[in-house]
């Protein structure tokens, strides 16, 4: 018998367990209409009594095995975790929509591109891909960008990344190059990280993979959120219309809010104040009613064009410059709910590059058709059996009908008598030549080999495309994140070679990059192929900087307050952003707030030390005078300051705040915004639709 004082605590406890948080809204209990909360049961629907105590005999005596409620709960426990993805393991999902602008059957007889307006529901996954699963959001890494669409013909992935080439032409490749980036298998280190001997060591001995090292090594792998970056099919598809002529196409997906990325300091400094910082803005946006929305492009192209253009449309390591083809809008997919449960949804989501609806076809790209074989195979694994598509993220929102039966956890077998076709009892669905999927009836000949076409030999001419499309600030960035890996690689030949590879790319960035290694004799240009070209245009569309939205909406100011702050002020600057579709968070010296110069009181969201300024996209100082006296001997208000400043934000100030301004090490600029009136506010503003004052970069020196 337990004592009676132990048990009444017992049952209490039991009671503030049972209370479950009702979704999102943060203070709301989930209640049984009578007023009492939910019995906790076991997974057979058991009710239980007690989940704190297992089964003793006497309260310090042994456990006894009859104690299936303790059995079940610990086997459960033990059994939660499935094997991680071998790639893009961190990801983030949300549900939403996709809405289709006109429709596209001249090109295509998918359903879903049949009817101007038709809304079809989609799951999308954002993802590293290098890191594991608690891996930290502002790695310098290709982001996954994989978007499921549930059509009324099953289901359409669109399995991509946000960078539009790959590493590596062809898919017997993958394993060594992902075995390459991971961390080594030595030591398990570096995690999430490609800034190390053997990812370099492979890409140095792979000149294929130069033009996505550009990619790389430049501002789009450090995105300042999911809502700001573009997604690419990567590789050519084709489009079949009813008639059975096939067009082939590549798909974009273009975000709303316009592009924007991080610089590599900030990165570093996000990964320790907020290593969630990615998936929190997603969330955060998304509960906002801030619906993130991007539209889906098509560059359309035929055989002549395939034909003609300077490179092979089946080399995935190739774009089309947008220049050439234009992306034509054909939707917008809005997300606009969070998942119930991140394992259920996000974890279990299975992407698989096969899933296409008719209309839609494969084209021959080596890559594309290794990836049609791999996404099945990995589902196996880590899903734990064929019936993966019986998981609702997983499951096709039409209807399916189909003879597959039994398997692990088989939740749909067929029902009634048969169970095969053709039968004689005229029961169960049977194929159809018409509405099925007909693969594109391509002529196909030739010998059996195992090799690599010519026509994919230029590694380095788009490389260089991309090098010269970006603005001076952007190719430095390329030039410093070059030396930064490469600086953490131990092996001086390692560098080297690179180093020759980017003098075959751009003889500018070769002998920036060795120079700043300090590499004494530059070594020869990497042998090329074929002749590099230097006649390719720039392309504006491959910039970040130069294809700004010229709008602050979606982005965040973080406002430093002091007691004593104008309250004035501080309303109109809240005001003038919410207009602009911006949010603004407090930051103040303690998280209780602080009280306004008209004696309101001003809620904090970070206390200073947990809110610095690398979480914003932009900065206030709202200080009276002593609040900023005090705030200058801070070292966290100092660094908010002058990373802010560091950063090229533009950085709004009340009069009083220059003395915290002076600590900073703040040199007056363009960027730099005294706030005295409503005007000044405007000012701000018009400033921060530019989102970074790249000019101050040379005098910050990162
Ligand atoms: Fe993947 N990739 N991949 N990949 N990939 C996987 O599938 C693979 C490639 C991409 O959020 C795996 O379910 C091979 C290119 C995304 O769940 C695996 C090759 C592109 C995701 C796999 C590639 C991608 C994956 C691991 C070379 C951009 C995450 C877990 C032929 C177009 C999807 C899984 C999600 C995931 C194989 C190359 C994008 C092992 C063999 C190119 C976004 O099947």
């Amino acid at each position: 018998m337990a004592r009676t004082p132990a048990k009444a605590a017992t049952t209490k406890v039991a009671k503030i367990h049972d209370q479950k948080l009702a979704r999102g809204d943060g203070g709301e209990l989930h209640q049984m209409a009578d007023g009492e909360t939910e019995l906790l049961t076991t997974a057979q629907g058991g009710p239980i009594a007690d989940d704190q105590n297992t089964l003793k005999i006497g309260e310090r005596g042994p456990t006894l095995i009859e104690d299936f409620h303790f059995r079940e709960k610990i086997f459960h426990f033990d059994h939660e975790r499935i094997p991680e993805r071998v790639v893009h393991a961190r990801g983030y999902g949300a549900h939403g929509y996709f809405e289709t602008y006109e429709s596209l059957a001249k090109y295509t007889r998918a359903d879903i591109f049949q009817r101007a307006g038709e809304r079809t529901p989609a799951f999308v996954r954002f993802s590293t891909v290098a890191g594991s699963k608690g891996s930290f959001d502002l790695a310098r890494d290709v982001r996954g960008f994989a978007v499921k669409l549930y059509t009324q013909e099953g289901n359409w992935d669109i399995v991509g990344n946000n960078i539009p080439v790959f590493f590596i032409q062809d898919a017997i490749r993958f394993p060594d190059l992902v075995h390459a980036v991971k961390e080594e298998p030595d030591r398990a280190f570096p995690q999430g990280q490609s800034a190390h001997d053997n990812f370099w060591d492979f890409i140095s001995l792979t000149p294929e993979s130069m033009h996505m090292i550009m990619w790389v090594m430049s501002d789009r792998a450090i995105p300042r959120s999911f809502r700001f970056m573009e997604g690419f099919g990567v590789h050519t598809f084709r489009l079949v219309n009813a008639k059975e002529e096939s067009t082939f196409v590549k798909f974009h997906w273009k975000p709303k809010l316009g592009l924007q990325s991080v610089v590599w300091n900030e990165a570093v400094k996000i990964n320790g104040a907020d290593p969630d910082f990615h998936r929190r803005d997603l969330w955060d946006a998304i509960n906002a009613g801030d619906f993130p929305e991007w539209e889906l492009c098509v560059q359309l192209f035929d055989q002549e064009f395939a034909d003609s253009f300077d490179f092979d449309i089946l080399d995935p390591t190739k774009i089309i410059p947008e220049e050439i083809i234009e992306p034509i809008p054909v939707g917008r997919l809005v997300l606009d709910r969070m998942p119930d449960n991140f394992f259920a949804e996000t974890e279990q989501v299975a992407f698989m590059t096969q899933n296409v609806p008719p209309g839609v076809d494969f084209s021959n790209d080596p890559l594309l058709q290794g990836r049609n074989f791999s996404y099945l195979d990995t589902q196996l694994k880590r899903l734990g059996g064929p019936n993966f598509t019986h998981i609702p993220i997983n499951a096709p929102k039409c209807p399916m009908h189909h003879f597959q039966q039994d398997g692990h956890m088989a939740m749909r077998n067929p029902v009634g008598r048969a169970n095969y076709q053709p039968n004689s009892w005229g029961l169960g669905p049977r194929e159809h030549p018409q509405k099925g999927f007909r693969s594109s009836a391509d002529a196909e000949a030739g010998q059996k080999v195992r090799l690599r076409a010519e026509s994919f030999a230029d590694h380095y001419s788009q490389a260089r495309q991309f090098f010269i499309s970006q603005t001076v600030t952007e190719q430095k960035h390329i030039a410093m994140a070059l030396t930064f890996e490469l600086s953490k690689v131990e092996t001086p030949v390692i560098r080297e070679r690179m180093v020759s590879h980017l003098l075959s790319i751009d003889e500018g960035l070769g002998e920036t990059v060795a120079e700043k290694l300090g590499i004494k004799n530059l070594p020869e240009k990497a042998d090329a192929a074929v002749e590099p070209r230097d006649d390719l245009p720039a392309s504006d569309a491959l910039s970040i900087v130069k294809s700004g939205p010229d709008s602050f909406k979606g982005r965040k100011v973080g406002v430093l307050v002091s007691d004593g702050c104008d309250a004035d002020l501080l309303k109109k600057l809240e005001a003038a952003l919410k207009k602009e579709g911006a949010t603004v968070e407090i930051v103040a010296p303690k998280i209780g707030g602080v009280e306004a110069s008209d004696g309101s009181l001003i809620a904090a969201k970070q206390m200073i030390d947990g809110g610095p300024s690398v979480l914003y996209d932009a900065v206030a100082l709202m200080l009276s005078p002593e609040g900023a006296e005090q705030l200058s001997k801070e070292a966290a208000a100092r660094d908010f300051v002058a990373d802010a400043f560091a950063h090229c934000k533009f950085i709004a100030h009340s009069e009083a705040a220059q003395p915290l301004l002076d600590k900073a090490g703040v040199e007056a600029d363009e960027g730099i915004i005294p706030l005295r009136s409503a005007n000044d506010v405007w000012t701000f503003l018009e400033s921060c639709r530019k989102l970074r004052l790249w000019a101050r970069e040379a005098k910050v020196k990162l």
